[in-house]
């Protein structure tokens, strides 16, 4: 295959379970043939993930901790990679969080702490794994983050996340030109509404889900899958002329008035 992704290593970073978008990105990167690194923000998520991966047809993915939190952890966790494979081709970053209170109401009551915590993990996380991951990808490469219309516009309930996205928005670009001259494109998903666990218990899901098969141009939901395969686009040269690009996989609802 022309476009095929053997004898490359991505990491993915954000599989929480076989529902997570980043596992989407994995099968789909895993079938074109790719290598793939794990991480996860604790070692509860460590058995899950090792056994999600184990279902794989191939048995040659590696795992680490990451906390994105923690500067020295990514330090640690990146320098780790570079001893165990040497080069990487790339990196999805699928990494979001806000407190629960903070996702309802009105975004005018979302807290000083409550606000910087979700800039923290949300955006400056890119930032930071970027800078690490980038020493490593000595041969050019392609880097992919996960963003949502509500960091364009508002919508109901996305509230401190919405912000979040919009500042992870001009950081994906930022860093796009900043690490062209290096061969690596930096790009955004941004995803319709999927059911995982981070969007268990926000706001009403049947009826946003409801809205996008009556009024999105494709009339429905987008899968985990169909995202995994345009991350997959991404990660190969099909993409070589895209960075600092958000391209939306939503079955066209953000061309929706
Ligand atoms: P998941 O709940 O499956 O994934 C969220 C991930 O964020 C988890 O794996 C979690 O890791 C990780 N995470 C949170 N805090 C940290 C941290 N401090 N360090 C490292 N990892 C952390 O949800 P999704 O797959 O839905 O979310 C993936 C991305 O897609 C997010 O950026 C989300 O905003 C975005 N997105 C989702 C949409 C949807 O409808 N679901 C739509 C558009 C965008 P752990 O499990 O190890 O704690
Ligand atoms: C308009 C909507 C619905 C309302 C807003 C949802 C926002 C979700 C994003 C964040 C990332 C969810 C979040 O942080 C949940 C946590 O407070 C609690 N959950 C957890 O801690 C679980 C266990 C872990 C795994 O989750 C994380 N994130 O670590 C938006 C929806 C239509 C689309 C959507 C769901 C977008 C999105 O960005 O995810």
């Amino acid at each position: 295959m022309k476009f095929s992704l053997e004898g490359r290593t991505y990491v993915v970073m954000g599989v929480a379970n076989k529902r997570s978008i980043a596992w989407g990105i994995s099968k789909s990167l895993h079938d074109a043939g790719a290598r793939l690194i794990f991480t996860y923000a604790s070692d509860r998520f460590e058995k899950p993930v090792r056994e999600l991966a184990g279902t794989l047809d191939r048995d040659d993915s590696l795992f680490y901790e990451c906390d994105v939190t923690d500067d020295e952890a990514i330090k640690k966790t990146f320098a780790e990679i570079k001893e165990d494979v040497g080069v990487i081709h790339g990196l999805a970053h699928c990494i979001a969080f806000a407190n629960r209170e903070d996702l309802k109401g009105e975004f005018i009551d979302t807290s000083r702490d409550g606000f910087l915590l979700s800039q923290n993990i949300s955006a400056y996380s890119l930032v930071a794994v970027s800078r690490e991951a980038k020493e490593l990808m000595t041969e050019g490469g392609s880097i992919m983050t996960m963003t949502y219309l509500g960091g364009e516009r508002v919508v109901e309930n996305y509230n401190v996340m919405g912000v979040s996205k919009a500042s992870l928005d001009m950081t994906m670009r930022y860093l796009a030109n900043d690490l062209g001259k290096e061969g690596i494109r930096v790009n955004a998903i941004s995803a319709g509404p999927i059911r995982t666990l981070s969007a268990k218990g926000v706001g009403d899901f049947n009826s946003i889900l409801k809205t996008i098969e009556e009024r999105a141009p494709l009339r429905k939901p987008v899968t985990q899958e169909e995202v995994g395969d345009t991350a997959y686009f991404l990660m190969s040269d099909l993409s070589r002329g895209i960075t600092g690009e958000i391209l939306h996989v939503d079955s066209g609802y953000s061309i929706l008035g």
